[in-house]
């Protein structure tokens, strides 16, 4: 297992301490997912199962009772079964998770609707998160308790990692970053978008991971697309790629973009572009600060952003019309650059607790042992209707992202080692072909 049981207990108790000794807790893990007909897509555990206990297997459930004045976790789980595991893989059982999960006690989940209906006759409320299992959803809706969200507690807990949860994002982002320069390399005029997907694919595959998302793989004005992955086209002598890939580790995601020309060599216009977007992206890690708001990365990186597109002449106003309202960024910079400037990451890969859907719209604060993704972008889509894009910009699209760790001594980039300077990627593209 990926962590101590010692820090899964820890996390359990945390949980726990802050809830009502007349709490039934219930966390079920994902449905597994039908792709067509009776194929499946490949299960990945809830992440919040994930967190407290470790559990990756299909068709589980987490509960944790204050009996005798103890808290009591267990874990309904998948029973033994030769036959259904001839087919479809073999199982840890209720023996199995006893022995080796942080967890006091083990059932078989075909008994989760008995156990669960006679621990919820001396309860008074039950923390569950709905839509993950209908059995479990009908049993807790039958019983008239009080249904609390366990998520505002846990997403707090999961904001902040632990030095063994930023060893594994380190891993994570030092995997996509071998990716990228793979990629990179093996990059020239005419390749398939679906071929350096590939490649990136590929090399997590090749070291026991996989994406965290569906690769992003946009050649020229497919750049432009923010969420582009078809990945379908060929990419052509003087066009860009940009290329956003993450994968994951024991479940923790990275998430990195970078933007490449694909013959080797950047154009003047995209060279001016590339630099003014790289320059908004230091200027926003360094607003990575303990105790900074939010809203305060956004502000950095959308100041760069507008000074560069008035200086290139591609915005005709002033800076305040440039940026606009300093909390709401509806400026005219927003024409081009019309996402935010990142997200929190972890378990997942828009990790739980950040952007500005908290209970103050600057967003929470930032604090030591955060992760989140700095990415600001500038997008010339030629195709769009709503705006005049300038000629010379016209089918450029750039985005930079890293995963940068909050400390106490400033921002720390754990996928440094992916190259983004003008000098380092002109001197890797096509080295590999
Ligand atoms: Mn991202």
């Amino acid at each position: 297992m990926p962590f101590s049981q010692g820090e899964y207990y820890a996390r359990q108790s945390l949980f726990l301490e802050s809830i009502s000794d007349d709490s039934l807790v219930l966390i079920s893990t994902n449905p597994v997912s039908t792709r067509s007909n009776d194929t499946h897509y490949r299960f990945r555990a809830n992440s919040y199962i994930l967190y407290l206990c470790g559990w990756s297997d299909p068709n589980a459930v987490w509960m944790a009772s204050k009996d005798n004045g103890e808290w009591v976790t267990s874990l309904f789980v998948q029973p033994r079964d030769t036959k259904a595991e001839i087919w479809e893989g073999r199982r840890v059982g209720v023996e199995g998770a006893i022995s080796n999960w942080p967890i006091n006690e083990a059932y078989s989940i075909e008994d989760l609707d008995k156990i669960v209906k006679s621990k919820l006759v001396s309860k008074n409320s039950v923390f569950s998160i709905p839509g993950m299992n209908e059995d479990l959803d009908h049993c807790i809706s039958e019983s008239h308790n009080e249904i609390s969200d366990p998520r505002k507690i846990l997403d707090k807990m999961r904001m902040i990692k632990s030095s063994r949860e930023i060893e594994l994002m380190l891993e994570s982002a030092n995997l996509a970053s071998s990716a990228h320069i793979d990629a990179m390399k093996k990059t020239h005029s005419g390749i398939g978008e679906w071929e350096i997907q590939s490649t990136i694919e590929g090399h997590f595959m090749k070291h026991k991971s996989q994406w965290s998302y569906p690769s992003i793989v946009g050649g020229g004005e497919n750049a432009t697309i923010l969420h582009y992955n078809t990945n379908g086209s060929i990419i052509n002598d003087g066009e860009l790629v940009l290329v956003d890939a993450g994968c994951e580790i024991n479940g923790y995601a990275s998430d990195i973009t970078r933007t490449w020309p694909v013959n080797g060599k950047f154009t003047e216009p995209q060279r001016e572009i590339y630099e003014l977007v790289l320059k908004a992206e230091i200027a926003g890690i360094e607003a990575c600060q303990v105790g900074a708001s939010w809203v305060s990365i956004h502000a950095a990186t959308s100041e760069v952003l507008a000074k560069g597109l008035i200086e290139l002449g591609i915005l005709n106003c002033s800076l305040e019309e440039a940026i606009g309202d300093p909390i709401e960024f509806n400026g005219e910079y927003r024409n081009f650059f019309m996402h935010g400037t990142g997200h929190l990451l972890g378990l997942d890969v828009h990790d739980v607790g950040g952007g500005r859907q908290g209970d103050d719209e600057k967003g929470p604060t930032l604090q030591s042992g955060m992760v989140l993704t700095v990415e600001p972008g500038l997008y010339f889509g030629g195709w769009r209707a709503d705006i005049e894009v300038p000629e010379r910009y016209s089918g450029i699209g750039i985005r930079i992202e890293d995963d940068i760790l909050v400390t106490d001594d400033g921002p720390i980039v754990l996928s440094a080692n992916c190259p983004k300077s003008i000098v380092d990627i002109e001197s890797i593209v096509g080295t590999g072909v």
